[in-house]
This record gives C-alpha cells, structure tokens and sequence, in this order.
C-alpha cells in the first residue's frame, strides 16, 4: 500500500486530490499538507495532516520520514498572475519547494509528481496544436519556473533514478475549490458569476483562445499517469494534456443555453492578458494519449452542464 504525502493540499487540485486519493490508497495513506491549517477544511477533517512550509527542507523531510511517504504529489505553488507580481517569492517558493520535494524523494526512493503547465511554452512556441517537444522560451517567472522545474524532475530522473512524472496543465475548472492569481482563472468565475448575478465581466479579451480542462479529468490525469507502466513512458516531465481549446465568448454561448439572459462584458486586464497572449492556443496530448493512455471525459457541454448544475446547489 502506498503512502502519499501532498503539499499544497488546501489549493485547488490538492484539495480534491487528497480526497479522491484517500477513497483509493485509504484515508490513513494520504497526507495532506499546506502552509496553513483551516480545521474545517475536508482534507483536515477526513485525514491525517501536516502544516509544512515547502521552503523549509528539513521540515518537509521529517514529516516525509516519520509517515513513511513513498510518493509526493508536490502542488504547493503561486500561479502566473501572481508569480508575475511577486517573481523573486515565485522563484523561491517554486523552484525552492521543487527542488526539497525532490531531495525527499530521493533520499525516500519515493515516486514524485509535480505539475507543469502551459505557462511552460512561449510566444515562439508554435500557438495551434503544440506538440509535446518544441521551442520553450516563456517570458513570465511562472512559465520560467515551469521550465526549469521540468527540467530538473527529469534531471532528478536520469541522474538519480527518482521515478518523476508530471503532466502539463491547461487552466483546470471546478466547482469546489476556486483557483487563485492564475491568468485561467476567468473561466472558473464566469460560471460562478453566471449562477450570482446572471453576468460577467471578463479579464481576458474576446477571442483568446487557452486550453481547459475540468478537474475530475484532471485528477484521473495524476492518478493514472502515477499508476501507469514505466517503461512505456518516454517523456516524463511533463505530458501536455488538455480537454478543450476555448475563449470567454464561448463559455458564455454555453452557458447561455442554460440562462438564455446571461451577459458577458469585458475589462481587460493587461498583465494577465499579455500572459494568455504568449501561451498556446491549443495543445497536442498526443503523447499522454499514447504512452498512458490520457484521454479526457469532458467538453465544454458537458462540463458547463455539471458545472452550472453544482453550483446552483451550492450558492442558490
Ligand atoms: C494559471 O493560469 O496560472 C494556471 C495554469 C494554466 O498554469 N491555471
């Protein structure tokens, strides 16, 4: 039986990972952990949990040591807006968590998982149907971050044999946990927005075209992609995934066949659009489709359906 230690546990992935993993691998074999405690929060309350600061190596290790992880599912990590405004914290807390999580695994043997993104391309990458191995030259600290933190997960891999893997993420969308600083962020609050008020107002412009994808998806991602035969992966960090190639007006074109009044309007912000301008269109999961067999559940129809649905149960 495994024993998963997942930092960043109360974020937007972590929060339903935790609790989906802990169905599978049993409550006791799944550690949540964040920097702060929030005793209400469901990961607290269904489970074993650690406050832990990533930056801090030794804490990270003892907790690691004394829980017997022999996986890490590393989430804790500031998202690209954010990343923008504070890059020097970014650098330290993305790239300093990385490379702790990584050392744990090491001297564990544990299999490690960390995301990815695509904040990891640039504005040379080719925009439409990115293919898995081509030009990286981000220009924010995230998709900076991102790169290096591929690159090092795959050094960790071929210098020390840590069993690494990862996947790159579009912008996730849920009805549980909001995500927080990220440039995808839009597409999560438009359908919180559409059940409120009946309108929104977008931060990204008009025919800008991101990857998407709803989070159950999202987590079969991580859980297959971990369970999956290793000598059938060629690439290891990361996987570009996606569900969906999207912009504001299109979400809104489906949300309006379930509230036929909803209004979109748009004030764009400039810093997050010129992120959403420098990121792929569209990317190609070609290769997780082969090697581990990715393939995502969701479109934008049926995902809008869940997700207007949920949330009208939880804020009408
Ligand atoms: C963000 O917008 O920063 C994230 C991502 C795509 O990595 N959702």
């Amino acid at each position: 039986m495994k024993n998963i230690l997942i930092t960043g546990a109360m974020g937007q992935i972590g929060s339903e990972l935790v609790m989906r993993m802990r169905e599978i691998y049993g409550t006791d074999h799944v550690i949540a952990s964040d920097i702060r405690k929030a005793g209400d929060h469901a990961v607290v309350q269904t489970g074993p949990f650690e406050i832990l600061d990533v930056t801090k190596a030794e804490t990270l290790f003892e907790a690691a040591k004394r829980h017997r992880v022999d996986t890490i599912i590393h989430l804790a990590a500031l998202l690209s807006a954010t990343a923008e405004e504070k890059p020097l914290l970014a650098w330290n807390l993305n790239m300093g968590g990385l490379v702790h999580a990584l050392e744990v695994a090491k001297e564990l043997g544990a299999q490690f998982f960390t995301p990815s993104s695509i904040g990891a391309f640039g504005p040379t990458t080719p925009k439409e149907n990115t293919p898995q191995n081509t030009i990286q030259r981000p220009i924010t600290m995230y998709g900076v971050n991102k790169v290096s933190g591929e690159l090092l997960a795959d050094y960790y891999h071929h210098k020390f044999g840590v069993d690494t893997r990862g996947l790159r993420f579009p912008g996730l969308i849920s009805h549980v946990t909001p995500p927080g600083g990220g440039t995808t962020d839009y597409a999560v609050e438009i359908y919180y927005e559409a059940i409120k008020k009946g309108r929104y107002t977008s931060n990204i412009a008009q025919g800008t075209y991101m990857d998407m994808m709803y989070m159950p998806d999202a987590l079969n991602a991580i859980i297959t992609l971990m369970e999956a035969d290793a000598s059938k992966l060629r690439h290891r960090n990361a996987f570009n995934v996606t569900a969906m190639s999207v912009e504001p007006g299109e979400i809104a074109a489906e949300i309006r066949k379930h509230i036929p009044e909803f209004e979109l309007d748009y004030d764009v912000d400039s810093a997050k659009q010129a992120i959403a301008e420098s990121w792929p269109d569209s990317i190609d999961p070609t290769a997780a489709r082969e090697e581990w067999g990715f393939r995502a559940e969701f479109d934008l129809e049926k995902m809008t359906n869940e997700m207007l649905a949920e949330l009208s149960k939880k804020l009408l």
